[in-house]
């Protein structure tokens, strides 16, 4: 009995009599029940919360690991990072780029292309210096030297293609051999490996890049031991034995231009080792052939960070500048600027393709002018930018022509009319863009991007053209398509902060090289010790600010 009696008792609370009357009661069971409500959808509304915060980190996560897939800046990849206040400089352009989808897209695009010709070069080439698309073979043009392996590694690191610039960093530890008896070109063999190699080590760290670099850079330094210090342009790797080609001996030459640097500082191009002086016939060009010394002279006065001790190379730049302008002519009917050339005393109307690195170089510099000539340098710029892109527009492919010729009344017509996948236009294009915001100039390179993709794509790589105006097609996959074409449609599509102006010199082909940091001491040429200039840091304009009526 009492046993029953205590259970029932145990059961009476789920019995609603127990509450119905008693009032207290009932209160009492009203409030747990509010406060257990409460307490459930409280830790739901948590858990909700929590949810969606993990979801916006993924979402971060995600986005910051596409970065460092698609390139982030070099820095990101580069395990020691130095300079991490760097990599804020830019930031609101790095958000901006990120969120900007067409920019996104096609940097995808122009990755895929990148990794497009680089698969094709493993596949058939893998180690030689070039591939011949068309026959699936390597052909080895400059020794065997590895030439588009080497100039590819920057491109592949500043896209974020990981395995395939180790692979690539594996085949230069273990079989990149300089030991060649092969007679080089000094210029070649120097932007493109040695430069390769530098650029490879100033973005990785790693020092393999550089030993390779001093090996080579030592078996080339013999072509400079002449009386004049201007180098010889051939040098045999294994053995030495510096020389030119028996024609640049015949040159007649008046002036030594070691010392005696020209009034409008054009420089024709080719010069007497021996004596330092050049023919007086001799072409005067910024197209091939003369094209880099110009470049040069401006980018050694970025490279030692504008100081003291580099300061005659901008003023020999400036002076260049100068006899540039008198150059300049423009044509009828459409008034597209030129850069003519110069033989002996007349000038012909004749522009290199090559030329079309001017505006890029133009850009660059005018920030080292006062306000005025910045301002008419900066517009130069921009009117020969807009006939580089002409180039291109002007033929039935849309791919520029190897150099032109402008006539009174018919503005300009192609001369040489391959196209050998040339990066110059594009690459100033970068320059124009990123110093002015103006969005034109990423259509433009896109339009010349997809004229390569329909032209030039061929399933075992890219090739050039023998013909812009019928679109035939040659058999080579140059080095530098990979090394600055590629490269600079990347960067055209990337923030400014990708390979920043303010830390990063390119070389010729398209390398990037950094600033020497301004506080580093830096020996003049007596040894004196030269004090660092004021600030003259390269200032792009403001993304909105694009200065003056833009073409288009
Ligand atoms: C490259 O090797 C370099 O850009 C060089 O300065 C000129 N020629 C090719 C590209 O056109």
């Amino acid at each position: 009995m009492a046993r029953r009696s205590s259970s029932s008792s145990r059961w009476r609370y789920l019995h609603p009599a127990y509450y119905l009357k008693r009032p207290k009661r009932l209160a009492f069971l009203f409030i747990v029940f509010v406060v257990a409500t409460f307490a459930v959808w409280d830790r739901q509304s948590l858990v909700r919360e929590h949810e969606a915060e993990i979801a916006k980190l993924e979402e971060q996560l995600n986005r910051l690991q596409d970065q460092l897939r698609n390139g982030g800046t070099s820095k990101q990849l580069r395990e020691d990072s130095t300079h991490t206040t760097d990599k804020v400089t830019h930031n609101d352009n790095v958000w901006e780029s990120e969120i900007d989808p067409v920019n996104n897209q096609r940097r995808e695009k122009v990755k895929e292309a990148m990794l497009h010709a680089w698969n094709s070069y493993v596949k058939y080439a893998w180690g030689q210096d070039e591939l011949q698309p068309q026959t699936k073979n390597g052909v080895n043009s400059f020794g065997g030297l590895g030439a588009t392996l080497v100039d590819s590694l920057d491109t592949l690191y500043i896209m974020g293609l990981k395995d395939e610039f180790q692979k690539a960093r594996e085949w230069v530890a273990t079989s990149l051999d300089f030991n060649k008896d092969y007679v080089a070109s000094v210029f070649e063999t120097t932007i493109r490996v040695v430069g390769g190699l530098l650029s490879a080590y100033d973005l990785s760290g790693d020092k393999i890049f550089l030993e390779k670099a001093k090996d080579i850079a030592d078996r080339l330094l013999p072509a400079w031991d002449t009386p004049t210090g201007i180098p010889y342009n051939r040098i045999n790797l294994a053995h030495g034995n510096p020389h030119n080609h028996g024609w640049t001996g015949a040159e007649n030459v008046i002036r030594q231009l070691q010392k005696t640097y020209p009034s409008d500082g054009l420089l024709p191009i080719y010069i007497n080792p021996h004596s330092g002086a050049a023919a007086s016939y001799s072409t005067v060009t910024f197209g091939a052939m003369g094209d880099s010394f110009y470049e040069y002279l401006l980018k050694a006065w970025i490279q030692g960070n504008k100081t003291e001790a580099v300061k005659h190379y901008r003023e020999m730049w400036e002076t260049s500048m100068e006899g540039l302008l008198s150059l300049i002519r423009k044509s009828t009917p459409s008034s597209f600027s030129y850069i003519c050339e110069k033989n002996g005393g007349s000038l012909s109307n004749k522009m290199d393709e090559l030329a079309c690195f001017v505006p890029g170089m133009l850009a660059l510099g005018s920030s080292g002018y006062g306000p005025e000539k910045a301002e008419e340098i900066f517009s130069l710029s921009k009117e020969l930018v807009w006939t580089c892109y002409n180039f291109y527009q002007s033929t039935p492919t849309k791919l520029a022509g190897e150099n032109y010729y402008f006539h009174d009344g018919q503005d300009m017509s192609v001369g040489t009319s391959w196209n050998i996948l040339r990066p110059e236009t594009v690459e100033s294009l970068v320059y124009l863009w990123r110093f002015t915001g103006n969005k034109t100039y990423q259509e433009w390179g896109w339009n010349i991007f997809q004229a390569f993709e329909k032209n030039s794509r061929i399933d075992s790589g890219y090739v050039g053209l023998k013909d812009v105006n019928t679109g035939v097609k040659d058999n080579m996959m140059q080095s530098f398509f990979l090394a600055e074409t590629l490269k600079y449609l990347y960067l055209l599509f990337s923030p400014p902060s990708v390979i920043s102006f303010d830390e990063w010199v390119f070389n010729t082909e398209a390398h990037p090289l950094k600033i020497t940091p301004r506080n580093d001491k830096v020996e003049n040429k007596e040894g004196a010790e030269a004090k660092p200039q004021s600030k003259a840091v390269i200032r792009p304009f403001g993304r909105k600010q694009g200065r003056i009526s833009d073409h288009n």
